[in-house]
């Protein structure tokens, strides 16, 4: 039995919902995050029903700092054994011009990718050191590489989940850390509509098209954790075969 664990932040849906799933099917012990209480629950209950596998759920909102802590802190047992930890916590949020642009939402985005994402690696970087081996996966985007309009501040994030990435690489040399930047393309999930706040605009997103699914992602980093210890996949870029490029989407 694999006794190895593994946290998820934003498990309670899309890649996030979708990696917790393979781990636990693959016999991973998990530590779930995110905001909604009664989602993590839901998925908990699933996960002991179909694979034999409790989660520790923590409910948290990942940009406010205090709230990280004090949940880690008291779980902070339990991150002695982290070996795996996806950062996928965050999302987007609109799409007008950076003249127009909302800067609640800017906020926001600033607040749960990047520094959501730092709080929690800031706190489960040091028992992680620890280890002989250990994982981070950051779910960067191909927004970060890729700027297109309307991508602005979004597409700030995740370039600087990647740098955030690289450094950590950087950083982190000589202590087993492995750290992998995931950057999909378009994926259907609740992406869209979150980012829209309207069903109909959301659908119009993938009319025509086949995007990739939280699945596909999900099964592309799980491959990259099961790598030998010695393997680090640096950075994998996931595109629908229907698009080509950030802009570039076949709809025929
Ligand atoms: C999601 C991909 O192209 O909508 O991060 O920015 S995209």
């Amino acid at each position: 039995m694999n006794k190895k664990w593994a946290m998820v932040t934003g498990a309670t849906s899309g890649i996030g919902k979708e990696t917790s799933i393979i781990l636990a099917k693959n016999g991973y012990n998990l530590i779930l995050t995110g905001r909604r209480k009664e989602r993590l629950t839901e998925l908990s209950t699933r996960l002991k029903k179909d694979y034999n596998i409790v989660p520790l759920c923590l409910s948290f909102d990942i940009s406010r700092r205090e709230e990280v802590f004090r949940s880690l802190e008291s779980i902070k047992e339990r991150l002695e054994d982290l070996e795996v930890l996806i950062n996928n916590a965050g999302g987007a949020l609109g799409v007008s011009p950076i003249d127009e642009g909302d800067i609640d939402q800017w906020d926001q985005m600033i607040d749960s990718n990047i520094k959501g994402l730092l709080y929690v690696s800031r706190y489960c970087l040091p028992f992680m050191k620890k280890r002989s081996s250990s994982h981070i996966v950051n779910i960067g985007s191909v927004a970060g590489r890729w700027v297109y309009p309307g991508g602005n501040v979004y597409c700030a994030t995740k370039h600087a989940v990647r740098a955030i990435s690289e450094a950590m690489r950087m950083d982190l040399i000589g202590s087993s850390i492995r750290v992998t930047n995931i950057e999909p393309g378009m994926v259907h999930t609740e992406f869209s509509l979150v980012r829209l706040g309207d069903e109909k605009k959301a659908n119009e997103v993938y009319k025509n098209m086949k995007p990739l699914e939280a699945k596909d992602v999900a099964e592309s980093i799980y491959w990259c954790i099961e790598r030998p210890a010695h393997v680090n996949i640096h950075e994998m870029v996931i595109y629908p075969t229907d698009q080509a490029h950030v802009t570039m989407i076949n709809r025929n």
